[in-house]
Formats: C-alpha cells, structure tokens, sequence
C-alpha cells in the first residue's frame, strides 16, 4: 500500500510529501506522526539543510479528516479526537522548532491543518493555484494549529477577518496577507522543487515573481475598522454601519457561521495576541478538548462533509443569543 506520507532524504534537502490526494490529504492521526518524526530527525541530521514540504498530486492539504473525528466523537472516543489534536498540534510546533529552513510549495488548497503544517516554516511558496483559510467556525471549531498566533500578528485586522469569516485568500493575495512568502508561477514549480536540494534555499529569489497589487487594498479600512472592534457586537455594529458590497458581504459570511464558533474563535485570537506559538498552542488543545463535544461540531462536519447541504441548523442560531457566560466557561481553567 501507498505510503501516506512519504519521507526520504534528496541532495542538501530532507523531503516530505503528502499522498492522499483523493482526500485532498487532509491529514490523519498516523500522517502527523509520520511529519513530525521526519522533520525531528531532518532537524537533528547535519547533512539536511533544508526541509522540503510538498503534495505534488492534487492540492496542498484541506486540514484535518473531520469526519472520522466526529466519528470518534459519536463513538464517544474523546481520547482519541483529542488525542488527534495533541499530535497535531505537536507536530506544527515541530514545524516551528526545526531549526533551518522548511519550505512548503503550495499549488492549490491548503486549508486548516495545511495552513499548520506550512505557516510556521520559514518559507510557503504559493502559485496562483494555492488558495488559502481558515474554515473552522464553518465546522463550530476555531483557528486553531497555531492560528491563534499566526492570525493576529497578520497586517492591521486580517487575521480577525479570516480566521471569523473563513474567507479565503489566493495567489500573490496570499504573500501580501501573511500566509505565503513567495509567489511563484505554477509552470515553475517543478523546477524550483529539483532546483532546492541542490542550491538551498538562495534559489528561491530566482523563481518568485514580483507581486501584482492585494485585491483586498481598498477593503483594508473596512476590514481593519471592524474585524479590529473590542468585540463580536462591535464588529457586527461596525459592519452593519457601512453599506458597501465588501462590508455587507463579510457580514452575511460572518452570519453563515456557527454563531457560538465565532464567539469562542473572537476569544482565542483576542488571548493569542499576547501568547507565544507554544502557548498558544496548549490554550488551543484545551479549547478545542471542550468543543469537539459540543453539538456545533457534529452539526457543522456533517452540513459540510456528510451531507454536504451547507444548511447547518446552528444552536442557538443567532450570533446575539449565545451566552456569554457559556463561552467564558470554555476558556475557565477545567481539570488537567
Ligand atoms: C472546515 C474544515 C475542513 C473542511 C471544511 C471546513 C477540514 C477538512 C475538509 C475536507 C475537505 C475535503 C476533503 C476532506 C476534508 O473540509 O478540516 O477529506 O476531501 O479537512 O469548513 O476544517
């Protein structure tokens, strides 16, 4: 059987590739396994100068495989979901901690999980075929993998913006949104991969291409004045305020959301300001522990994955009648 997740050594570079491209390798408790013992070994082999990351087959990685985690929560095997998130979550610090370059090429979705398993390397290069995001409050998850340090030190309110609204960002947008550091045209992917292990990293400045201007230039005030609120009801108020096409759209995506995701992603982002990777990452294991069990999750996995109707019938359904006190008590210190 084929590999999912294949590891080898390549010339100055260690290699990883994704190969599960039917799921869009969205990744699997023994995938995390298999990236994070490669990139501790790659770290620790003198003669690896760099890592490579790539899924040369179909797409980058669409995030985690959702729906064996909400089989495991009916199953009520929460050791196990939660057990997925621990070593996912292991395995983006990984990332994080290697040590020497990690280069990601990136040539269509990388989603969630895709975005933990890149961002925090030191190099993402994006084609005009890589879309990038952070669709959790669509599952009444949250940004998690390192998003809750990733999305608020992005340009002005970005991160609050994508990380809510599961907006989703392409191409060069991506370089100038933070999620990329290069753009490279796709025909020249192939050869930038071959290129990597011989001459390192130096090569990349030769294959990336000068950016055309952010397509989200002229929202950027709107995005910055309202994802930048205090809170979820400011933002709401301050969307709800400005008639443009760009505002009312962000609030109806704001709206199609798990009303509660939002409230407890708002949280997180806000607290992840202030935290390093490592601490953003144990708060992250010990949010998503609690709302995995939360009916949001098994509502919004199965409107998206099993019955694919995109009508999640949210509870309660309005982002004014969650509870504030229910979301406080998420974040509140629980049993080790
Ligand atoms: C939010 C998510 C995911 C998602 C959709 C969301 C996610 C994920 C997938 C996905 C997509 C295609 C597949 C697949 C999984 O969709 O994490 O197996 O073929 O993996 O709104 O977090």
């Amino acid at each position: 059987m084929e590999q999912s997740v294949q590891v080898w050594r390549d010339g100055r570079a260690g290699r990883i590739r994704l190969n599960r491209p039917k799921a869009l390798n969205a990744l699997r408790l023994e995938m995390v396994g298999l990236i994070r013992a490669a990139l501790e070994d790659f770290g620790r082999d003198p003669q690896v100068h760099l890592v490579l990351i790539d899924a040369p087959e179909r797409g980058f990685c669409a995030g985690g495989d959702i729906r064996s985690l909400r089989a495991g929560v009916l199953a009520g095997d929460t050791a196990a979901v939660t057990g997925f998130f621990r070593a996912e979550y292991a395995m983006n610090q990984s990332v994080a901690d290697l040590g020497k370059p990690c280069v990601a090429l990136i040539d269509g979705i990388c989603m969630g999980g895709g975005i933990g398993l890149s961002v925090h390397g030191s190099h993402r290069i994006a084609t005009e075929k890589a879309v990038f995001a952070m669709p959790e409050t669509a599952i009444g998850l949250f940004p998690d993998v390192g998003a809750s340090h990733v999305l608020p030190r992005l340009p002005g309110a970005l991160g609050m913006y994508f990380g809510l609204t599961g907006a989703q960002v392409a191409g060069a947008d991506a370089v100038h949104a933070g999620f990329a550091s290069h753009f490279v045209p796709g025909e020249r992917l192939a050869a930038l991969a071959a290129a990597l292990p011989q001459e390192g990293i130096a090569v990349i400045a030769e294959f990336a291409s000068p950016l055309p201007a952010f397509s989200l230039h002229g929202a950027r005030p709107i995005i910055d004045a309202a994802f930048g609120a205090p809170s979820v009801a400011e933002i709401l108020r301050r969307l709800a305020a400005d008639s443009s096409a760009f505002a009312q759209g962000a609030l109806a995506q704001l709206r199609a959301q798990s009303p509660s995701a939002i409230h407890w992603s708002f949280e997180i982002l806000r607290q992840g300001g202030g935290r390093s990777l490592a601490e953003c990452l144990a708060a992250e294991l010990a949010l998503v522990s609690q709302v995995v069990m939360h009916a949001e999750f098994l509502e919004g996995v199965r409107a998206v994955v099993i019955d694919k109707d995109k009508s999640p019938k949210w509870q309660p359904a309005s982002l004014e009648a969650v509870d504030p006190a229910t979301i406080s008590s998420f974040f509140a210190p629980g049993p080790a």
